[in-house]
């Protein structure tokens, strides 16, 4: 058996008044926590630094700015560094990333995987992005993320660590199959992942009471078809008026949650995950050398 204790810190809101160096305080609280639980990876959200901006339209470029990190670890993320070397735990964080490359200014929506003596062992900048380029009329609040962020250029990346082969995924990846897959041939064990799902993002009423449903849904398909842990972590709650999901939960390769939070706020759940609780999957119904057909498959990258 290969045990990797893990924790799932889902937060509740951050306003938008709230500092970067407020956020870390939060996080390095649960940092603390998770290692008084005895983990030694401990999972964040995405964008976990900052109120999830998308919601608005924001045309002030300076203003836009000020959403992201430029560099990591920054002075004000610095603590969170520091901590998880000093309590030897990793740390799954979700940031939004500001980089110049070659004169132009990219922005991705990101996530990084530090080691358990602070050093970045991974690096993933997500692919699917959800919502709109454009402001949409109608809408109590936006989802601008197509406008603000570029698709991640990193593909799917798994890196080793905590014993075992380690993956990224950032909110709306959760929903498409091939985001698991791509690291399902790698040999993942670990696929690691931050969401905030506002109630009503699809604009359509009739899915809302489904929200939670399809937020495990398809964490719980990605896990069992692809043998391997999924730790999913939720920025929840009311922020700034609009509600999103919680439910963070952390799923065994049999498909299983086998933690999930109950609140809607800042809350550690964790579980002892044995990365060999795959092999099972691996060596039978999953067993991908024997039983994939990828010659049918074409399709899938054709279109
Ligand atoms: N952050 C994120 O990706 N949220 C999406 C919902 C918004 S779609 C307009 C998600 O898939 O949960």
């Amino acid at each position: 058996s290969r045990y990797v204790m893990t924790a799932s810190a889902q937060m509740g809101p951050i306003s938008k008044s709230e500092t970067r160096a407020d956020a870390v305080k939060r996080l390095v609280e649960m940092m603390r926590e998770a290692k008084g639980r005895g983990c030694e990876l401990v999972v964040f959200t995405e964008l976990a630094l900052t109120t999830f901006f998308p919601r608005w339209v924001i045309e002030d470029e300076a203003e836009l700015d000020s959403y992201y990190e430029t560099e990591m670890p920054s002075a004000a993320t610095l603590p969170l560094f520091e901590e998880a070397s000093k309590l030897g735990i990793g740390f799954y964080l979700g940031y939004a990333e500001l980089v110049i490359e070659n004169g132009v200014k990219r922005r991705y929506n990101t996530s990084i995987l530090v080691d358990q003596t602070g050093t970045i062992i991974g690096k993933y900048r997500k692919v699917h992005l959800p919502g709109h380029s454009e402001p949409q009329e109608g809408r109590a609040f936006q989802h601008l993320e197509k406008a603000y962020f570029e698709p991640g250029d990193l593909g799917f990346p798994v890196c080793r660590g905590f014993g075992g082969v380690m993956g990224m995924a950032i909110c709306n990846d959760r929903r498409w199959p091939e985001t698991y897959r791509v690291m399902g041939l790698q040999g993942v064990d670990m696929v690691m992942l931050g969401y905030n799902t506002p109630f009503g993002h699809t604009g359509k009423h009739e899915t809302d009471a489904l929200t939670n449903f399809h937020n495990h849904l398809s964490m719980q398909a990605g896990a069992y078809q692809n043998a391997t842990w999924v730790v999913g972590t939720a920025k929840c709650g009311d922020e700034e008026g609009s509600v999103m999901g919680g439910q963070s939960v952390i799923v065994a390769p049999s498909g299983e949650i086998v933690a999930q939070s109950y609140t809607m706020e800042d809350e550690v759940i964790t579980a002892k995950c044995d990365l060999d609780a795959g092999n099972i999957y691996r060596e039978t119904v999953f067993n991908f050398e024997i039983h994939r057909r990828p010659e049918h498959y074409g399709l899938i990258v054709e279109r």
